[in-house]
C-alpha cells in the first residue's frame, strides 16, 4: 500500500492483496455470459456485507459534490440539490462481489450515467474513466462500461437512504461488472484517453472485471 491517500491496510485489505496474487477463488468455469443469473464461483447472501478500506467518510449533503471532469466539453460539478434535480430513475439488480458473494434484487433509486454524460458531452477521445472516491479511493472502468444502460449513481436503497457504510450519500453501481468498481462515497468522475488502473487493479485485480468471465485477478 504506497498510495499516500489510501490508510495503513487493514487486516481484509491484506487478505484481499494475497488472494489476488493467490489467484483464489478462481473456479476455472467460464459462464456464457447471460446464460446464468449466478456467475461461477459466487454464492448467494441475503444480507448485505460491508467491504472498505477501512474508513468511511463522513459526507454530509450539505458538503457533497460530484465533480465530472477529464475529457469533456462541459465539465460539471453537482451539489446535493442540482444531482437530485436530474431525472430520477428507480431500478433492481444484483450485487456480484469478487470476495464471492452475490445478493440479488437491490432496489436503487438514482441517476442514470447516461443521463450524466449526456450533461458533460464526452469528447471523442474518452474512452475510460477513473472513479474517485471521499476516501481516497480509485477505480477504473471502461466508458461503455460506465455508460451501461443499468449503471446509476445511487442515492437510495429499499426504499431508504443509501447508509453510510454502504457509501452514502452517493455511489455507483454498475451491475454488470464485480462490485469492486462500484464507487462508494462517489467524489469525482474523471474521463480519459485511455484505461489506467485504479487502486484494486494495482494491487492485483482485473481491469475489466467481468463476473460471468471469471475476471477476478490480472
Ligand atoms: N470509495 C470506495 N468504494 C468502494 C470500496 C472502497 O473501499 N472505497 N470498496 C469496493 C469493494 S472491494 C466492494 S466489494 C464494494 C463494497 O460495497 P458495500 O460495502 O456496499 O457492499 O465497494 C467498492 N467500492
Ligand atoms: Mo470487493
Amino acid at each position: 500500500m504506497d498510495d499516500p491517500e489510501i490508510p495503513e491496510a487493514s487486516k481484509l485489505t491484506r487478505s484481499k492483496q494475497r488472494w489476488a496474487s493467490e489467484g483464489k477463488f478462481l473456479t476455472g468455469r467460464i459462464a456464457r455470459p447471460g446464460s446464468e443469473r449466478l456467475p461461477p464461483g459466487q454464492h448467494l447472501v441475503k444480507d448485505w456485507p460491508v467491504l472498505d478500506l477501512g474508513r468511511q467518510p463522513d459526507v454530509s449533503t450539505d458538503r457533497w459534490r460530484l465533480e465530472v471532469k477529464g475529457l469533456v466539453e462541459r465539465p460539471l460539478t453537482l451539489d446535493w440539490a442540482a444531482f437530485q434535480a436530474l431525472p430520477q430513475t428507480r431500478a433492481t439488480s444484483d450485487i456480484h462481489c469478487v470476495t464471492t458473494w452475490s445478493r440479488y434484487d437491490n432496489e436503487w433509486l438514482g441517476v442514470r450515467t447516461r443521463d450524466l454524460l449526456e450533461l458533460v458531452h464526452p469528447r471523442d477521445e474518452a474512452a475510460a474513466v477513473m472513479l474517485h472516491g471521499y476516501d481516497g479511493y480509485t477505480t477504473n472502468v471502461l466508458l461503455s462500461d460506465f455508460a451501461a444502460e443499468d449503471a446509476m449513481i445511487v442515492h437510495g436503497w429499499a426504499g431508504k437512504p443509501l447508509t453510510r457504510e454502504h457509501g452514502g450519500p452517493a455511489r455507483l453501481v454498475i451491475p454488470h461488472l464485480y462490485f469492486w468498481k462500484s464507487a462508494k462515497w462517489i467524489a469525482a468522475i474523471e474521463l480519459l484517453g485511455a484505461d489506467r488502473p485504479g487502486f484494486w487493479e494495482v494491487n492485483g485485480y482485473h481491469m475489466r472485471g467481468d463476473p460471468w468471465a471469471e475476471e477476478r485477478y490480472g
